[in-house]
């Protein structure tokens, strides 16, 4: 069950784009508290979390396979955004990226004949599905709003969103 060589290297290099992911989020968060858009702020800051999430079942699968995983250098992110809308379409241009890398992963776990490791990814699969979706939804959302009452209304709704840990893993907690 131990990852062919070059696996081991993408899965490392995943885990240091999860973790970049979170950091995309929170300077997204960081931006949006400073123009007291609470809701949408509290929308990111969960999303930071499910990143973490994603993050460790990327180790704990390293793990579980026998490997050490690898603690890679982190992007410095920034917190300058246009508006409300610009900071979503940012998060959906990111989450199409990190969706190419797993499916990057997904290939070369076909190509290692590595069933195991298909598996695990199918996972993140369909969770990149949601995320793409989620995001096209907020984007489109947003357009329609603009400024103005409309755009309070969806603060009032980004501001009720909650972590809900997957209740399905891919893998047993550590
Ligand atoms: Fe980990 O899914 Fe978003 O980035």
């Amino acid at each position: 069950m131990a990852l062919s060589e070059k696996l081991l290297d993408m899965f490392n290099q995943q885990i240091k784009h999860e973790y970049d992911s979170r950091n995309v989020y929170f300077g997204m968060e960081s931006y949006l508290r400073e123009q007291n858009w609470d809701g949408f702020a509290n929308f990111f800051h969960i999303q930071a979390e499910e990143e973490m999430a994603h993050c460790r079942f990327f180790m704990e699968y390293i793990a579980f396979v026998g490997h050490k995983w690898e603690m890679r250098e982190l992007k410095a992110q920034t917190n300058e955004y246009e508006s409300v809308l610009d900071v979503f379409k940012k998060g959906l241009e990111h989450e199409k990226f990190i969706t190419a890398c797993i499916k990057d992963l997904y290939d070369q776990a076909v190509l290692d004949k590595d069933y195991h490791a298909q598996k695990f990814l199918s996972w993140y699969i369909e969770e990149q599905a949601e995320e793409e979706d989620n995001f096209t939804t907020w984007v489109a959302k947003l357009e329609r709003a603009q400024t103005g009452p409309g755009l309070t209304l969806l603060d009032g709704e980004a501001g009720a969103r909650m972590f809900n840990p997957p209740a399905n893993p891919p893998v047993k907690p550590l």
